[in-house]
Formats: C-alpha cells, sequence, structure tokens
C-alpha cells in the first residue's frame, strides 16, 4: 500500500507512517482489510423484520413478505434520513434546553440578544419591556414546541421563499413537527407499512426538510443566540497547531454546549497555574470535526483537523485528552488512547464508548463540569512520554466565522448609500445577475476512505473557485478547505477574475467558511435571501451543492433537503440506492420535475466541478433572460 495516496495532507501522511512504527492500526488500515457487503452496497439487504434478512438476488426477486428491491432501497434510504435528521435536531433541541436554562448569574447566558428579540417577534413572542431572560426562555419553549407539536406545520425562517414553500405544499410535504417525521419514518419503515419507492422519498424529504429548515435551523440560530453570531476572525488549522509544551485539549463532537464551557474553563487563572505546576507552559485547545467549527467561528480555537484525523491526534503523543459529546467520534480512539497517555473522556450519555473514560457533563454545573474536565487533562501531562511524541509541523492560515449576518457586513462595504440601503444580500444577488459571479456552491460534508482524504474537497473547490464560483462550506469539507489554505484571504490568487475582484472589494477569501454542519441551515438562509432578493425560486438561482467525500446518515438527510429545497448536488461517493432502479430514477432523475433539483454522482471530483459550472451556466442563461 502506498501511503502516500491514502491523504493529500503531508500531516497525514507523516501520522500514518508513525502508527506503522508505533505498532497501532487506523482507519486506513481497517480500511484495507474490510471487504465491503456487496448487498449492503446496493441498499438490497432488509434487516426490518425477524424472518429475514432477506436479500434480493435473480433468483429471489422479493423478500419474505414480497418487498421488492425498490422497496427495500427505498425503506432503507429514508431509515438513513432518519437517523440523520434525528441527530442534527436532537442537537437543536439540546440547544434549546440549554437557551431555557440561561438567567443573569448562570453559567449560560444569552449573548446576542437582538438575535433573541429578532427570533422572538418571528414567533409572537412579546419583548417590549420584558426581561431578557423571560425572553429567552419563552423562546426556548417555543422552539422546544416544535419538535413535537401535535397540530399544524413547522414554522419557517423568513428567508423561505414562498414560491419553495409552495413546490413542498403541492408534493404535500410541508413538514409538521419534527420528531412526528422522524417517527413516521421509522413506523412507516416497519414491517407491513409502506411499499413504494415514490412514497417513501416523499415521505423523506418531508422528514429531511424538518432537519434543514427545522431543527438545524433551530441548532443554528439558538448557539448564536447563547454564544454569540459569528463575525470573521482568523485561526490556524491541521495538527500543528499542538504545541509541543502544552497541555493539549482535543475538542471533538457537535454541541457548542460543552466546548464552549471548556473554552471558559481553559482560561480559568486557576488551571493555568496548575498547567504551570505540571510543568507546561499554559493550555491549548484544538478542535475536531463540528465542534472545531463552533469553537473556532466564535473564539478562533484553532482546528486540530477534519474526522479522518481523529486517530491521528492521538497519534501525536502530545494529547493530554480528547474530549467528545456526540456525533462522528470513532469507538476506535479507545483502544488507541490506551497505547498513548491520552486520556479519551466521552461526556454525553448518548455517547459512552467502552473503554472511554465517562465524565459526564452536567449542564446544571457546566462550568464546574467543565473544569473537573480540564483538570483531568492537566494532570495527565505528567505522563506524556517524549520519545512517543510527534507533531507534524503542518498548519494553515485561515479565514473563519461567515454567518449570514458577517457576510451582509462584508457586503456593506460596496452598498452606494445613495441608491441601496444597507444591510442586505442585494450587493451579492447584483454580483451574480451581472455574471461578475458566475455563481456558487456549497461544499459540505466529512471525509470517507473511499475517497483520498482531503482530495475530493480541495480539488472541487480549487476548480469551482478558478472559474469565479464562489464558494461556501461547513463541516469537515471546511477544514479540509483551511488546511489547504483555501480560506485565507490570500487564496483570491487562485481565484478566476470576476471572483478575486470581488473578494478584493469585499475584502473576503474566495471560500467562506460558514460553520458546522447545522450551520448548512446558514447557507439555506443566505440562499433564500438571495432569491427573494431577486424574486425567484431557490431552484432558478446558479447554485449547487456537493458533498465530495459524505460519509454519514446525517450527510444523507443534508442531501434530501438540499435537493428538496431546490439545489442541485454533487456526491462523490454513491449511496447505498443502486440496487433500487426505481429509488435510482428518482433521486437522479425524476425529483428535478418535482422539486427543481436533483443528485448526481461523480467520483471525480474535476469533472463534478465542471458538470457544476455547466449546471449553473444552465441556470444563468434561463435567469439571465428574467433580468
Ligand atoms: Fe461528521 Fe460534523 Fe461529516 Fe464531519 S462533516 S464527519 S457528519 S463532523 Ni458534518
Ligand atoms: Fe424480509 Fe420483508 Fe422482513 Fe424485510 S420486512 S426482512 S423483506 S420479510
Amino acid at each position: 500500500m502506498d501511503e502516500k495516496l491514502l491523504s493529500i495532507d503531508s500531516a497525514v501522511n507523516e501520522l500514518i507512517k508513525k502508527a506503522k512504527e508505533d505498532g497501532v492500526e487506523t482507519i486506513f488500515d481497517r480500511k484495507e482489510n474490510m471487504k465491503p457487503c456487496p448487498m449492503g452496497e446496493k441498499g438490497i439487504c432488509c434487516r426490518i423484520c425477524a424472518m429475514g434478512p432477506c436479500r434480493i438476488t435473480p433468483k429471489t426477486p422479493r423478500g419474505l413478505c414480497g418487498a421488492t428491491a425498490d422497496v427495500i432501497v427505498s425503506r432503507n434510504f429514508a431509515r438513513m434520513v432518519a437517523g440523520g435528521a434525528a441527530a442534527h435536531s436532537d442537537h437543536g433541541r439540546d440547544i434549546a434546553h440549554v437557551l431555557h436554562m440561561t438567567s443573569k448569574d448562570g453559567n449560560y447566558k444569552v449573548t446576542d440578544e437582538e438575535k433573541l428579540k429578532e427570533l422572538a417577534k418571528r414567533w409572537k413572542i412579546e419583548t417590549e419591556g420584558r426581561d431578557i431572560y423571560d425572553i429567552a426562555h419563552e423562546v426556548a419553549e417555543f422552539a422546544l414546541n416544535e419538535f413535537g407539536k401535535p397540530f399544524g406545520t413547522l414554522e419557517f425562517p423568513p428567508s423561505l421563499p414562498e414560491q419553495r414553500k409552495k413546490v413542498w405544499e403541492n408534493l404535500n410535504i410541508v413538514p409538521r413537527a419534527i420528531d412526528r417525521e422522524v417517527v413516521t419514518i421509522m413506523h412507516s419503515t416497519h414491517v407491513g407499512c409502506t411499499a413504494d419507492a415514490d412514497s417513501m422519498l416523499n415521505i423523506s424529504m418531508r422528514t429531511a426538510i424538518s432537519d434543514g429548515w427545522g431543527g438545524s435551523y433551530i441548532a443554528t440560530e439558538l448557539s448564536d443566540i447563547l454564544f454569540g453570531t459569528p463575525i470573521p476572525r482568523e485561526t490556524e488549522a491541521n495538527l500543528g497547531v499542538l504545541e509541543e509544551n502544552q497541555v493539549n485539549i482535543v475538542l471533538h463532537g457537535h454541541e457548542p454546549s460543552l466546548s464552549e464551557m471548556i473554552v471558559l474553563a481553559a482560561e480559568d487563572p486557576e488551571l493555568i497555574e496548575l498547567a504551570k505546576e505540571v510543568g507546561a507552559d499554559g493550555i491549548n485547545l484544538a478542535g475536531m470535526c463540528c465542534t472545531a467549527n463552533e469553537v473556532t467561528m466564535r473564539h478562533g480555537v484553532k482546528i486540530a483537523g477534519n474526522f479522518a484525523q481523529q486517530e491521528l491526534a492521538v497519534l501525536t503523543g502530545a494529547v493530554e485528552a480528547v474530549i467528545v459529546d456526540v456525533q462522528c467520534i470513532f469507538p476506535a480512539l479507545a483502544s488507541l488512547a490506551e497505547c498513548y497517555h491520552t486520556k479519551f473522556i466521552t461526556t454525553s450519555p448518548k455517547a459512552r464508548i467502552t473503554g472511554a473514560t465517562h465524565i459526564e457533563f452536567d449542564e446544571e454545573k457546566a462550568l464546574e463540569s467543565a473544569k473537573q474536565i480540564v483538570r483531568e487533562a492537566i494532570l495527565n501531562f505528567k505522563n506524556r512520554k517524549k520519545e512517543k511524541v510527534f507533531i507534524p509541523k503542518t498548519k494553515s492560515h485561515a479565514m473563519v466565522g461567515y454567518s449570514t449576518k458577517a457576510i451582509i457586513n462584508q457586503l456593506d462595504k460596496v452598498v452606494n448609500s445613495h441608491i441601496d440601503k444597507p444591510g442586505t444580500v442585494k450587493p451579492l444577488a447584483d454580483c451574480i445577475t451581472s455574471g461578475v459571479l458566475r455563481g456558487a456552491a456549497g461544499i459540505v460534508g466529512c471525509n470517507n476512505p473511499k475517497v483520498k482524504h482531503d482530495y475530493g474537497h480541495v480539488e472541487m473547490i480549487k476548480e469551482l473557485i478558478k472559474n469565479d464560483v464562489i464558494v461556501v462550506t461547513t463541516g469537515c469539507a471546511a477544514q479540509a478547505a483551511a488546511k489547504a489554505g483555501l480560506l485565507s484571504k490570500d487564496a483570491r490568487k487562485l481565484a478566476g477574475k470576476g471572483l478575486a475582484t470581488v473578494c478584493e472589494l469585499v475584502d473576503i477569501p474566495p471560500v467562506l467558511h460558514m460553520g458546522s454542519c447545522v450551520d448548512i441551515s446558514r447557507i439555506l438562509e443566505l440562499v433564500g435571501l438571495v432569491a427573494k432578493q431577486l424574486n425567484v425560486d431557490i431552484s432558478e438561482l446558479p447554485v449547487v451543492g456537493a458533498a465530495p467525500e459524505w460519509m454519514s446518515e446525517k450527510a444523507v438527510s443534508i442531501g434530501t433537503y438540499v435537493v428538496s429545497s431546490g439545489i442541485d448536488t454533487w456526491l462523490g461517493v454513491a449511496p447505498p440506492v443502486t440496487g433500487g432502479p426505481r429509488v435510482l430514477e428518482i433521486l437522479t432523475s425524476e425529483m428535478e420535475n418535482m422539486v427543481g433539483a436533483k443528485f448526481f454522482v461523480e467520483p471525480d471530483p474535476i469533472k463534478a466541478a465542471h458538470q457544476m459550472i455547466e449546471k449553473i451556466e444552465q441556470k444563468r442563461k434561463v435567469l439571465e433572460e428574467k433580468f
């Protein structure tokens, strides 16, 4: 096996080599030995009842109950959507509970009062003359109600264009309560329920929409209210951000309610003093996966790496603790950490892992809990084995923190205040209609060892910006971009002339970091606002999406809500649906007639980028006739 082929990131390749020397295994080794099940890959294995498992073959074209390949594939797909929507939305619910817990003297406070009041007004909650915390609690209750309200449909944010809502109404896919949509999938996929691929995919779309425009949107808005709406700031990315002489703590997972408190705890003078007592120069926090995105957006905390790098952080031998909450955490970290001095600390009852040290994070005593966890890390510094330490030098400069509001602030730089009022997306819409920017692309998602690490993200992004397509990014894709230097303002030199000029005038990099995966809601918000500005539907905009290295169920939900929102989406890895001809036909063709967009599968990121550009140009032609 040629290690050089595993990643485009030299830090990764160096540490894969160290793993060999240290005699430990990583995902890259396990990938070598894993032979994926061909049935699973096509989605034609059903384990929904105990008469099975049933596998579809030429000799057995139906399961015992008579389910066809399409029925099985569509049910499996729906369950992936449900898993993903549940994870994002439950994260949103947790944040709502934290908002409900806020008080003037508590650990959790309201940071963005303006955003709170805006949301309160939208939800018709009285704000005049009221204590900010009374408003916060009522907003939290309203949000919590969105998950399980018995009647009516989801409250949509004002960024959703009316045209889009009509599309959903006509297809009968307007979500009701968020939990209800997830439960409906679990019910409909139970043995003896939905046995019709078309209907199963409609239900999937409705559930996915309840994630993107519901659970995830709530997660983002309430996180901003609690911890602040991100503004542009500088950071650094890659394993080179770990420090030789400091207590290194890696924050990994998703919900900012934990990581925000760790950030606070790490600033505590007593704990800094303790770090010095044990012989370190200080405490160094570094983020991983979406937690990294959350804390870098709001505090500039450095980014250690993305999904495929979590084991490699431990392999440096320089990490005192990996602190995790939920989602995207390798169980492999438990046994790996044992080979080093690293403490692998789980904190959520939703994600306990055998072999990990479990210190339950108590939100009622959040700061105290966080301090206890940081103290564990500090006390572990003495166990670091110098001879086992290897920190790659690699790190890149990056700009992060482009919330919709931050982008609008940047756009205000070019508003001619005699003609236009500031505070809108009009300058962006103008750049798109005039053709200075050909269009926009959202590049999101994970790492997947089926794709050379980071290659899919980085090559696709480079090709797009070269062709004057502005890129917005979240999740582990954003971290790939950060590590490759694409989030730096310097990356303008890789952009086409139009995009480079816009970046110069507006003072932004050509690739904008918009946050974590739940923050894809920020992308929906931005795109929705541009569509409203131009009075068109989202599907009419020269806007595309891609997940070149996706792997999680969350990504399936995301892909489905992005397409359902009218944005064509490219996947670098085929989802397990190829065994269902009707399912495949709907996802890659018929959805276009239904919601104005569809899925494309293209493993080659450069080819995919050109397909995306072609689609953008097609959409431009139609749009240009309107303007
Ligand atoms: Fe997870 Fe959110 Fe994927 Fe990264 S991008 S591997 S889902 S951390 Ni969300
Ligand atoms: Fe087999 Fe039908 Fe049971 Fe699935 S639901 S395992 S296809 S009998």
